[in-house]
């Protein structure tokens, strides 16, 4: 027999769990105590529910899984914009919330944290809006719903919520030793997956050109490797999505950059759309990564590999997993190499737009700003861009092998990086991470850099200090008061976050001044903190096209419909 958090634990563990996120409550600290001697989990307390979410988030898209405790209603409701986010972004993310005895609840009873008037399906109902599935703990179905509700997280890459009333969480369950394995799909349908590969064959068979189009399921569904094999053959040329960045090798000769419909680069938009067959690849074709739908993939060239299955030209079969639907793809290419084209030749290179060659006073503009930062990343570096300029800046450079981009493309919560660099900073110690965060995002979450500081983390964090919130100006009336933020001083955040002289503090207006401090950062041995200056309506480039196709794809609801996929 095991006490009901305790077999709790020891699912979360048993999938590679190491840290737990989350806020003490009334409610949970029964909890807490079996995280507190669990011989493998370390609890990571946060500054508030929302970050704490933010961090699993970050956590488990590094890891696989991540998972965080809260308290009933204030706590849980607090962490629900965070939890969303996992689930528009397909991040398994495990929302344990400690809940009021089982008998108060069937009581009725008036207690705190609720309206007082005796629902206890309220909460409950607003989880099961964003997450994949719920439970609520009794002593009878603890570990049946435990293994039921983890199953589906780790399955569907989405988030779950537990409720774990106080007295059921110390309550004793049988235990059990079921095993979950992270990374697994629907099981492929060997009739299907056969004709698929033949169809495949048929249709690549004439092909002198081979597009190959990388969304972030292929991430999320663990088919890196699958992809790495495509690449292998030498004869598509693979680009990625905005979700995607960092999923395919960047210095690959055939990488030929970020595709975002019309407004990708020349090279980049001609190579994936003319492409006589175009592969696209774990992709949502959601508004922001196809530049307002600006993207053109002629329907009747493609081979299309979804989640859980695989189509080309319109052709379904049913049960080809992404990563199985790459494999065959893989296996074609590498069966008739010679007969596609080879590597693909760039008329502007091929790479992200290069900027002005850099005056050395001249104050800091987002591209000048990101063509630096990009000299200073190094192979496996974990890359954070909030929303705001810095995401779009980042889109634009070109990322050292095995670099990732993280940030939120779809669901876009200023703020979420901040925490998710902490999450994924703990996930993988071994791996660099640097944030960048526009003034008004970073005023949002700030809070969590006590956190980083507590435990001695050494990120590189990049302020980016342009006045408001320019992304916003940039969209509607610049001038308007409503984009306007407090100034901080910025200088001081460090020491009223517990630093003393753990944190070195930079700041940089000019081209030069960047350079510096870059290279001072580069041998810091400490957490460097860097404000960088720039004008409030200074934009990357990129973000500028961004917008005036959004705004133009606003106005013509168009061909969307026709495009609309199955979302897993
Ligand atoms: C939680 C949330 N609230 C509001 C928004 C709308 N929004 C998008 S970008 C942005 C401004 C970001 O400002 P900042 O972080 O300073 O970045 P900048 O564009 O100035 O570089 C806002 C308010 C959002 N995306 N998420
Ligand atoms: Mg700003």
């Amino acid at each position: 027999m095991q006490a009901v958090t305790e077999y709790l634990l020891s699912r979360l563990a048993g999938l590679g769990i190491e840290h737990v996120f989350g806020v003490p409550g009334d409610y949970n600290l029964p909890m807490l105590d079996f995280v507190e001697d669990h011989p493998d989990l370390q609890w990571i307390g946060s500054a508030n529910e929302l970050n704490a979410a933010y961090a699993a988030d970050g956590y488990a898209r590094v890891k696989g899984l991540g998972a965080l405790v809260t308290t009933y209603g204030v706590g849980e409701l607090s962490a629900l914009n965070g939890i969303a986010g996992a689930y528009a972004e397909s991040v398994p993310v495990v929302h344990v919330v400690g809940a009021p005895p089982i008998e108060m609840q069937r009581w009725h009873a008036p207690v705190h944290h609720t309206f007082c008037d005796g629902d206890f399906d309220r909460f409950p109902r607003i989880a099961a809006q964003v997450t994949a599935a719920q439970a609520n703990l009794t002593t009878e179905n603890a570990s049946d719903e435990i293994d039921r509700v983890v199953e589906v997280a780790v399955r569907s890459r989405k988030p779950v919520q537990i409720f774990v009333p106080r007295d059921v969480s110390v309550a004793n369950v049988r235990a059990r030793n079921k095993i979950f394995n992270i990374g697994t799909s629907k099981r492929a349908d060997n009739g299907q997956l056969t004709a698929f590969r033949q169809h495949a064959e048929t249709f690549l068979a004439s092909a002198t050109s081979v597009s190959l189009l990388v969304g972030h399921f292929v991430d999320r569904y663990g088919a890196r490797k699958e992809l790495r094999w495509i690449m292998e053959s030498g004869v598509v040329w693979a680009a990625v999505l905005s979700m995607a960045k960092g999923v395919v090798d960047e210095t690959d000769p055939n990488f030929v950059g970020l595709y975002a419909g019309s407004i990708s680069d020349r090279t980049t938009r001609e190579a994936v759309e003319e492409a006589d067959v175009i592969i696209t690849a774990g992709v949502l074709l959601a508004d922001t990564p196809t530049g307002g739908f600006s993207h053109r993939l002629d329907p009747n060239r493609r081979i299309d590999l979804g989640v859980d299955d695989a189509s080309i030209a319109g052709k379904t079969y049913e049960g080809v997993p992404l990563a199985e639907g790459l494999k065959a793809i893989a296996q074609v290419l590498h069966a008739h190499p010679a007969s596609h084209a080879t590597v693909f030749r760039r008329s502007s290179n091929g790479k992200p737009q290069s900027v002005d060659r850099p005056q050395p006073d001249a104050c800091l503009t987002p591209d000048l700003f990101w063509k630096r930062l990009s000299r200073n990343l190094r192979p496996r570096d974990m890359l954070f861009a909030d929303q705001g300029t810095a995401f779009y800046g980042a889109l634009n450079i070109a990322l050292p092998a095995g670099a990732d981009l993280i940030g939120q493309a779809v669901w876009a919560s200023i703020g979420y990086t901040l925490p998710a660099t902490l999450g994924a900073m703990l996930a993988d110690p071994s791996r660099r991470a640097v944030l960048v965060i526009g003034d008004g995002a970073a005023q949002t979450t700030i809070q969590e850099l006590g956190t980083f500081i507590r435990l001695g983390l050494k990120p590189l964090i990049v302020i980016l200090n342009n006045d408001g919130y320019t992304v916003e100006r940039a969209i509607h009336r610049p001038e308007a008061a409503y984009h306007d933020i407090a100034r901080w001083n910025w200088s001081s955040i460090p020491a009223a976050f517990g630093a003393d002289d753990t944190v070195r503090f930079l700041r940089a207006q000019t081209n030069a001044e960047l350079d510096r401090a870059l290279q001072v950062a580069e041998i810091e041995q400490r957490l460097v903190f860097l404000e960088v200056e720039m004008e409030p309506q200074a934009t990357p480039k990129f973000m500028d096209r961004l917008i005036d196709s959004m705004m133009k794809g606003a106005n013509k609801s168009l061909d969307v419909r026709s495009e609309r996929q199955a979302m897993p």
